[in-house]
């Protein structure tokens, strides 16, 4: 049995609940800055959350309900230009102060740190996004906190892919089997699997109910999560709870 060495974090809804009142509503600010008559309500985002990475969600929506504006040579440039405005609405909305950690997400780090665990971040999310989101709402120096940070483009297929956790074990030079991932999400638990890597899973608002089979263990959230229990999940020995 290998002994745990690190924690890799997902982040959206791991370690804060971005997407409803976060993403969302960037996204849809973007679409009114550029004229256009787009809103992505609760539900259809819920449909849209199945295709990570903004770029692409967008992508998918235009093909799926407006498939002639997909035909437009302007097509990728457009993208490219609705998601940087809508990654610098969600960058004020975070530095705004409205999107806490999610419980226990501050005290497990803290923990984790004082134990001498490293710590690495995978997402699919904007390296922009991590940035803002570690410094507004977990503390100014917390990017330094993580040894390494994979975050959206660096590699070329996103969740559900392995390629970002894969990307984040070759920086740590360490095998998956020494580290646990924390997600909330079907896609993300499949990449973290598919790299080998056992899975702690807090579902989210829009994750709840999702097939998380080959989770370790499936929680409603961190706040009653020590870092012996961790330890515990990681080596199989939690009673279950
Ligand atoms: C969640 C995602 C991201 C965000 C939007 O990432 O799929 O695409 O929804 O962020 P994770 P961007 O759960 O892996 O953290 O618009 O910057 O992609
Ligand atoms: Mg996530």
């Amino acid at each position: 049995m290998e002994t745990l060495q690190a924690l890799i974090f997902d982040v959206d809804g791991t370690l804060v609940d971005t997407e409803r009142d976060g993403h969302r509503v960037a996204f849809n600010l973007a679409f009114a800055d550029a004229g256009l008559d787009w809103h992505w309500d609760e539900a259809l985002y819920g449909e849209l959350l199945a295709v990570t990475g903004g770029k692409e969600r967008i992508r998918f929506f235009v093909e799926r309900h407006l498939p002639e504006f997909a035909a437009r040579p302007d097509f990728d440039a457009l993208v490219k230009s609705l998601h940087a405005t809508k990654t610098a609405h969600f960058v004020r909305l975070v530095e705004a102060g409205q999107l806490p950690l999610r419980p226990g997400v501050a005290r497990l780090i803290a923990e984790a740190r004082a134990a001498g665990l490293r710590l690495a971040i995978a997402t699919t999310t904007s390296p922009e996004n991590v940035d803002v989101l570690l410094r507004a709402s977990l503390a100014p120096e917390a990017l330094d906190w993580f040894e390494v940070i994979g975050a959206g483009d660096v590699v070329p297929a996103k969740k559900p892919a392995p390629d970002i956790y894969q990307w984040v074990l070759e920086r740590m030079k360490l095998p998956a089997s020494a580290c646990l991932a924390l997600e909330d999400s079907v896609n993300g638990l499949k990449s973290s699997l598919a790299a080998g890597i056992p899975t702690l899973v807090t579902e989210s608002e829009y994750t709840h109910g999702q097939d998380f089979t080959g989770a370790l263990r499936v929680l409603p959230d961190l706040a009653a999560v020590t870092l012996t229990d961790l330890w515990n999940i990681f080596d199989g020995t939690l009673s279950s709870t």
